[in-house]
């Protein structure tokens, strides 16, 4: 099912909606496909976040959680967590007739920091989400997505249905640059995840403008 366009919409995208639904359902060009990563610490959401939106049954590669892993994995914030994700999250949804998301979400364990290169290959943006009561984790994410010069979105997954500290606290520990937005979400709710892929769309729209390519271009 297809979103009705977003106020937050990036500027263009409505008309081009417009233009193409003057064309008639034969002259429809296909949705332009576009990559998303989704990234960030070890139980922050990712994977609920890819599977609240994704218009196909998500693809995960959940695998249960050893007692190797338990040792080294803090389950303490995400006591319910029995699996984790070993390779990745993959899911999609259809913005408008002019937009499809590819949502790629990542391990969020350091030891499986190997594969963010790949699954970032392409990528237009990202979204990293992050788990207030946990900051340490979600460090890594920021930093990596900053030296990849991606654009990214930095999205607190409200856990608890609050913010036990401010969002400049949580710039200010996490040392996001000032462009960079920083949002907040409900990884269970789709709508919450809609805005939030289209903060990110948003973004990258803004860097392109700014004349500034992600290194990972296609
Ligand atoms: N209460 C609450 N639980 C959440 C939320 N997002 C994820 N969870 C739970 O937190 C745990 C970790 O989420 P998961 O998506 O597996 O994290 P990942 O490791 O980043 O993929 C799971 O048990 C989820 O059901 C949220 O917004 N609120
Ligand atoms: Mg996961």
């Amino acid at each position: 099912m297809a979103f009705e366009p977003s106020p937050s919409a990036p500027p263009g995208r409505a008309a081009t909606s417009q233009a193409s639904s003057t064309e008639g359902v034969e002259g429809r060009r296909p949705p332009l496909p576009v990559k998303i990563v989704i990234a960030g610490g070890f139980g922050v959401g990712k994977t609920t976040t890819v599977a609240s939106i994704s218009e196909i049954r998500p693809l995960t590669t959940e695998a249960e959680m050893t007692s190797v892993a338990a040792g080294v994995d803090d389950t303490s914030y995400v006591p319910t967590k029995k699996t984790t994700t070993v390779a990745m999250d993959f899911g999609c949804v259809t913005i408008d007739e002019s937009l499809k998301l590819y949502l790629f979400g990542t391990p969020g364990q350091d030891r499986f920091g190997f594969m963010w290169d790949d699954l970032s290959q392409g990528a237009l943006g990202a979204l990293v989400i992050v788990d207030c009561r946990r900051l340490d984790d979600c460090y890594p994410a920021v930093d990596y997505f900053e030296k990849l010069r991606l654009p990214f979105v930095v999205a607190v997954n409200l856990f608890d249905g609050s913010l036990p500290v401010g969002l400049s606290t949580i710039r200010w520990a996490l040392a996001i640059e000032e462009a960079t937005p920083l949002v907040t979400f409900d990884a269970r709710e789709k709508l919450s995840v809609r805005d939030a892929l289209l903060s990110v769309l948003d973004r990258a729209l803004e860097r392109a403008r700014a004349g500034s390519q992600p290194s990972t271009g296609s």
